[in-house]
């Protein structure tokens, strides 16, 4: 029902030496050499220690190393995560298991213990590759904590830092060029001013429906993020909403109505992107301190061109995170 993901395509150079990148990192502002990406099989990954778990979200998140000869040391993250049930495999799964072992029986109620065969406990591992300070960071438990960013403090506070040091958006850029993904692509509209992409997010394996997540990131390159936003922007943003579902039902069935289509703020990305998942899907940054609905961003800015250049905005930092430490420093939390 759901075509299966492509594989991951191999990626074209080779590893740089651990000190000629951290050069570069210092150049990009603390992230990874542009355009970067290497070669290498898990297999060439060794694990260093757990950055977090979710007993929830079956996920485990690790800071490895990379070993052998080319790029040895060099960080990375992987994320390992149980997939999905697919409905069709279900039945399998029962039949093949009849000697499932049995754990605890009281009354009308027991618990098995399943092993089942590889096709049905498959584990979705994501990698970044060379892994930046910031990744490790970003994937690392920690004290969490809501910042009120006022439009002055959006100004002092957060626009010099996001402009100092963000992730590289270099993945955006090999999207939109049809670098890397071509063949993921389920929409796009061309035009440089009001058109966009259209990609299954890197989260979605698409193999079933109940997470389904895709994200439309738009051809426009000066919009970083919400604060950006004025009624300019409208017939873009109406574009990416009214596309963006007759691509989704079109393709996976999936009805606008049942779609929760979205900006985060703070984006963790500086390139204009809305998120659009399951609305039964309780996807990673849906909650209300990081969510905006599409739909509500467009009447906002519809009732008031400068809305966003108004309005205090809420969003959730890591105790650690360099941007936490200068909303601290000016007495802002
Ligand atoms: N198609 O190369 C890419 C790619 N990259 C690098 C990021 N994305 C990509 N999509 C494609 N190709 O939804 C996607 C991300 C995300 C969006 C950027 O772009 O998957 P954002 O700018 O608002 O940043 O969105 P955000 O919210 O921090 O992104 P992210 O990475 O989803 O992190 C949010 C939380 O989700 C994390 O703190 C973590 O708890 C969780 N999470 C992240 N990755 C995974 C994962 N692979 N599995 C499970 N949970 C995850």
């Amino acid at each position: 029902r759901v075509r299966s993901a492509g594989r991951a395509g191999a990626m074209a150079e080779g590893p740089q030496p651990k000190r000629k990148r951290e050069e570069e990192e210092e150049k990009n502002g603390g992230d990874a050499p542009q355009g970067t990406a290497a070669a290498f099989t898990l297999s060439d990954l060794r694990v260093r220690r757990v950055l977090r778990e979710s007993a929830r979200d079956k996920t485990v998140f690790l800071h490895a190393e990379r070993t052998g000869l080319s790029g040895e040391g060099t960080d990375a993250v992987v994320i390992l995560e149980k997939t999905p049930f697919q409905e069709e495999k279900i039945p399998d799964l029962l039949k093949k298991l009849m000697n499932a072992e049995l754990q605890m029986h009281n009354d009308i109620y027991c618990t098995f213990y399943l092993s089942p065969p590889p096709e049905l406990s498959e584990i979705k591992a994501t990698v970044v590759y060379p892994a930046t300070e910031k990744h490790i960071q970003k994937y690392l438990r920690q004290e969490v904590h809501l910042i009120r960013e006022t439009w002055e403090d959006y100004k002092n506070i957060t626009l010099p830092f996001i402009q100092s040091q963000s992730f590289s958006i270099q993945w955006v850029y090999n999207i939109l060029e049809k670098k890397a993904e071509a063949d993921r692509i389920v929409h796009e509209n061309p035009d440089p001013s009001n058109g966009f992409v259209l990609v299954p997010d890197l989260k979605w394996n698409q193999n079933q429906l109940d997470d389904l997540y895709l994200i439309a990131l738009v051809h426009r390159r000066e919009i970083k993020s919400l604060r950006d936003l004025t009624a300019e922007h409208l017939p873009l943003l109406r574009n990416v909403l009214q596309e963006g579902k007759e691509a989704i039902v079109k393709r996976f069935g999936v009805p606008g109505s049942q779609l929760r289509i979205y900006l985060h703020y703070q984006p963790s990305y500086h390139h204009l992107h809305v998120h659009f998942t399951a609305l039964g899907y309780d996807a990673p940054g849906s909650s209300v301190e990081r969510a905006h609905l599409l739909a509500d961003v467009i009447d906002n800015l519809a009732m008031d061109s400068m809305y966003y250049q108004k309005r205090a905005l809420t969003f959730p930092l890591r105790a650690d995170e360099p941007l936490f430490k200068k909303f601290q420093e000016a007495g802002k939390v």
